[in-house]
C-alpha cells in the first residue's frame, strides 16, 4: 500500500488545501520493481518552504533556552526510538531506494551511534576560560546556536546523513527545516516521525518535500527574509556550487558535503586479498552510489595484471540483485540516477578494456536496460563494470559516476600515484594498501582528501570522526563528532572587567 507523504510544519501536516505547485505530486517507487509505488509525495511550493522556516524561527528561542543536557536527553531518546524501530525503518529504506537490507540496517545503526555520541555532548557543550592580559578581567567563550538550520539531503543515505546534520543542530539549540530527497520520501517521513515522537516541541523540526527548483526559490526567499542562518547540503558538486553562491550572497558559509572521485592506491607491498575485497565493497557496495565510493584503482604496474585478474573474478562472483537478499548491491536508487548512469557509461572508450559480470572483454554500447532479477525492464539493475586503462584525460577518470563502475590505471612511483589521485580535483576520501608505514604517511601528506584510509576502503567512515572533503568535494566543512559543532554554533567571546577602572587592551596599563 503506498503511503501519502506531505510536508510537516510546526508538527502539522501540510494538507492538500495548500498550494502544491505546478508539479504537485511525486511518485516514489521501488527501484527493484518500478511498478510498485512506495509513496505519493505532495510537493510543497516556495511558500511551504518559507512557512516552515518561519515556524522554525518562531520555535528557536524557546528551544535554545532548554538546557543543553536536556536537549541531549531528547537526542538520546531519538536514538532509543530509532533503535527500537531499526528493522522497520531499514526495510522501508530497502524498499524505497534499493539499498541491500544489511547495509540499510547499518545506516540506521549510524543514526543510533550519532545520537549516542551527542547525548553526552549535551553535557559537554564546553566553552573556555581564557587568561586576560589585564588584571581583574575575565575572558570566556560560549558556543551559541546559529539559529535556523536548513538541511537538504540526498537519497543515497536518506537516514544516516540527515541525522548527521539534524542531531547536532538540535543538540546545539538550533531549529531545523529538513528538505529530503523526494525519491526517499517515505523513509524520510518515517524518520521525521521518530524524531518528533521523541518529544521535540512543535516547530523545532520541520520537513518540507519540494522539487529542486522550488527548493532554490524557497531557500533564496528565506535567505532574503533572514529566516535561515545555516544551510547543510549533501549532494552533487554542481548543486553544491549553486547553494554556495546563493549563501555567499548573504554572507553565509554553508556546510557542503559533495561528490567524490575517490582513489585507491595498491602498492607493491599491498595485501592483494584485502585490496580486492576493499575495492569490491567500496566500488560496488551501495551500487557505487556513495559519495565515498571508489572511483579509480591506481595500482602499481608490477601488480596490475594480478590485481585486475583477482578483482574481475571477485566482481563476477559477487551476488547482485534483490536487495532484500544477501547481495553486494541491488538496483540504482531511482530512474533519474539510472538514466544519468547510462549516460556516464557512454564515457567508455575503445582504449578501455571492460570486465566484470557478465560482459567480460567487450564494450556494450547498445546495451538494453540490463536486469538481473525478474523482469529486466522493471528493476533499475546494472552490471558491475570494471574499466581498465583509464587515462587522466578520460571523463571516466575525472568525473563521478555514482554507479557500479570502477576504473583501473597504473603508476610507477608514489608521487605519480598521489598526482593521479589528486588530478580529478575532488578531495573526499582516498585509500592506500601498503605494508610500508612511511609510504602510508607520505600518501596521507600528499593526497588532498579529507579522509584517508590505510589498508581499508574509501567508504564506511565511522560516525564520530570528522567527515568531509576539499576541492570539488566540499568547502572544507566537516561533519560528525565534535567537529560538526563548529557548523552549528558560533563562538561568542565575553570579557568581564571587575577592576573598577577603564582598562584598554593593547595599551600599556601605565597609560591609564
Ligand atoms: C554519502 O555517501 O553521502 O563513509 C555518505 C561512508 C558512509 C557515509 C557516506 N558512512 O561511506
Amino acid at each position: 500500500m503506498p503511503v501519502t507523504v506531505t510536508s510537516r510544519i510546526a508538527g502539522k501536516p501540510v494538507d492538500q488545501g495548500e498550494p502544491a505547485g505546478p508539479d504537485g505530486w511525486y511518485r516514489s517507487v521501488d527501484p527493484a520493481d518500478t511498478g510498485q509505488v512506495v509513496a505519493d509525495v505532495m510537493l510543497g511550493t516556495a511558500d511551504t518552504y518559507l512557512a516552515a522556516c518561519r515556524a522554525a524561527r518562531d520555535a528557536q528561542p524557546a528551544w535554545a533556552d532548554v538546557p543543553a543536557p536536556v536537549r541531549g536527553r531528547a537526542v538520546g531518546h531519538i536514538g532509543r526510538l530509532v533503535e527500537a524501530n531499526a528493522e522497520a525503518l531499514a526495510a522501508l529504506l530497502t524498499r524505497e531506494i534499493g539499498k541491500p537490507y544489511a547495509e540499510a540496517l547499518g545506516e540506521v545503526r549510524e543514526i543510533v551511534d550519532t545520537c549516542d555520541f551527542f547525548l553526552g555532548e549535551g553535557r559537554r557543550l564546553y566553552g573556555q576560560t581564557v587568561p586576560s592580559e589585564m588584571p581583574d578581567k575575565q575572558l570566556f567563550t560560549f558556543r551559541n546556536p546559529v539559529g535556523v538550520v536548513n538541511v537538504i539531503t540526498a537519497g543515497n543515505f536518506p537516514a544516516a546523513v540527515p541525522a548527521w546534520y539534524v542531531v547536532p543542530a538540535l543538540l546545539a539549540g538550533n531549529t531545523v527545516v529538513w528538505k529530503p530527497a523526494e525519491y526517499a520520501a517515505a523513509t524520510s517521513l518515517a524518520l521525521y516521525e521518530l524524531f518528533v515522537r521523541a518529544g521535540l516541541p512543535d516547530g523545532v523540526l520541520n520537513i518540507v518535500f519540494a522539487d529542486g527548483g522550488t527548493t532554490f526559490d524557497g531557500l533564496s526567499r528565506a535567505l532574503d527574509e533572514r529566516l535561515v542562518d545555516k544551510v547543510g547540503f549533501t549532494g552533487s558538486s554542481a548543486v553544491g556550487a549553486r547553494i554556495g553562491e546563493l549563501c555567499g550572497r548573504h554572507l553565509q558559509t554553508p556546510c557542503l558535503e559533495l561528490g567524490g572521485k575517490n582513489p585507491m592506491v595498491v602498492t607493491p607491498t599491498a595485501d592483494l586479498d584485502l585490496a580486492v575485497r576493499g575495492a569490491l565493497f567500496s566500488g560496488f557496495g551501495t551500487a557505487g552510489q556513495r559519495c565515498t565510493s571508489l572511483g579509480t584503482v591506481i595500482v602499481h604496474e608490477t601488480r596490475h595484471a594480478e590485481f585486475l585478474a583477482r578483482f574481475t573474478e571477485a566482481v563476477a562472483a559477487a551476488p547482485v540483485g534483490d536487495p532484500t537478499a544477501a547481495v553486494v548491491f541491488g538496483p540504482l536508487i531511482d530512474e533519474r540516477f539510472a538514466r544519468r548512469f547510462e549516460d556516464y557509461l557512454g564515457w567508455i572508450r575503445p582504449h578501455h578494456t571492460v570486465s566484470g559480470s557478465p560482459h567480460t572483454g567487450r564494450i556494450t554500447t547498445d546495451r538494453p536496460r540490463p536486469g538481473f532479477v525478474g523482469d529486466p525492464t522493471a528493476g533499475l539493475y546494472y552490471h558491475p563494470t570494471i574499466v581498465d586503462g583509464v587515462r587522466p584525460d578520460d571523463d571516466l577518470f575525472r568525473h563521478e559516476t555514482f554507479g557500479p563502475v570502477v576504473g583501473v590505471t597504473t603508476y610507477r612511483d608514489l608521487d605519480e600515484a598521489i598526482r593521479l589521485g589528486n588530478l580529478p580535483g575532488y578531495g573526499l576520501s582516498a585509500a592506500i594498501y601498503t605494508a610500508d608505514a612511511g609510504e602510508a604517511f607520505a600518501f596521507r601528506r600528499g593526497i588532498g582528501a579529507g579522509m584517508v584510509s590505510v589498508n581499508n576502503t574509501t567508504s564506511g567512515a565511522e560516525a564520530h570522526l570528522p567527515f568531509g572533503g576539499n576541492g570539488l568535494s566540499g568547502n572544507g566543512s566537516r561533519q560528525s563528532g565534535i567537529w560538526v559543532l563548529d557548523q552549528f554554533t558560533r563562538w561568542q567571546s565575553v570579557n568581564w572587567d571587575h577592576s573598577g577602572t577603564l582598562q584598554k587592551a593593547q595599551m600599556d596599563v601605565a597609560d591609564l
